[in-house]
């Protein structure tokens, strides 16, 4: 590799610097020094899981935005995958975001709410539908905002749509049927796994001719599996943690824009393209 090509810029780079909109006052709020470091993209929604715990449980932490995609030698030398979310936890190191999740929870045992049920039967439950985020939800999600009509046949973007629907409405109908969380009238764990994700659907309507979800009424023989998939997407949208860690449309567009067009070269996009699941 020539010496140009090594200092070449990463061509996902390009991001707007820093969060913006309701998130601008929570990074405002945590950027004092503290000994439990959130090494974090503002729009990473990995990065959004582990952000909404600690929001969630009022857990004292320190936000440091930091570039993946430009990656500092502070984050590679805790994280050698130089992924974000990564937390430095008295100077130890900690990465993957299911893993933050449950790592606050264990840590901050006297913060409320728990995230996690106390049986453990519907723990373990929680973890399954958890687990079918990462394995099935986000791999569809990249395949369908991925796909390249013009190159890979029109036919096949109704086919990736499908794949993504069908694992929606799996995932919704292990949920509780009250609702509105996943598990009933608690928000938990397996909510925060997913959340980010539905708050990034629009990127179908926008890039991807619709997302498909059927509106109020017209779902068919899916209605019911529909009606409680708006409800708890209602509760989502409308919870504080994760309001208070979005930043503004505009500065995601661009970079959803590389995905949706099949040129973004983060980790997630190059496992996508190469029939991987999540990095
Ligand atoms: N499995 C990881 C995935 C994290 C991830 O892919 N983060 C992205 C940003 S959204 C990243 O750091 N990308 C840098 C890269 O692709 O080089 C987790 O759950 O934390």
């Amino acid at each position: 590799m020539s010496d140009q090509k090594r200092t070449q810029q990463h061509p996902d780079s390009d991001l707007y610097p820093e969060a913006t909109g309701l998130a601008t006052a929570t990074v405002k709020a945590h950027s004092t020094e503290h000994s439990l470091k959130l090494y974090a993209g503002w729009f990473c929604p990995f990065v959004q899981r582990a952000w909404m715990v600690l929001e969630e449980k009022n857990i004292p932490y320190q936000y440091i935005e930091v570039n993946p995609y430009h990656k500092p030698a502070s984050l590679l030398s805790l994280n050698p995958r130089g992924l974000v979310p990564t937390l430095a936890y008295n100077n130890q190191p900690l990465y993957e975001s299911t893993v933050l999740c449950e790592f606050l929870e264990d840590a901050f045992p006297s913060h409320a709410p728990a995230l996690r049920p106390a049986d453990p039967y519907t723990r373990a439950r929680a973890r399954i539908w958890t687990d079918f985020v990462g394995s099935r939800i986000i791999p569809a999600y990249h395949r369908f905002l991925q796909y390249q009509p013009a190159r890979d046949g029109p036919e096949g973007l109704s086919a990736a749509r499908a794949e993504f629907l069908g694992f929606l409405k799996e995932w919704t109908k292990a949920t509780d049927p009250a609702g509105p969380w996943f598990l009933g009238g608690e928000f938990s764990l397996v909510d925060v796994a997913l959340a980010p994700w539905a708050v990034r659907l629009w990127v179908f309507d926008y890039f991807k001719g619709g997302l498909g979800i059927p509106e109020e009424g017209e779902g068919g023989e899916d209605e019911a599996v529909w009606a409680r998939w708006r409800k708890w997407s209602k509760a989502v949208e409308e919870r504080k943690s994760v309001k208070e860690t979005m930043s503004e449309r505009e500065h995601y567009l661009p970079i959803y824009q590389r995905y949706a067009d099949d040129v973004a070269q983060s980790e997630m996009a190059k496992a996508s393209r190469a029939g991987r699941g999540v990095p």
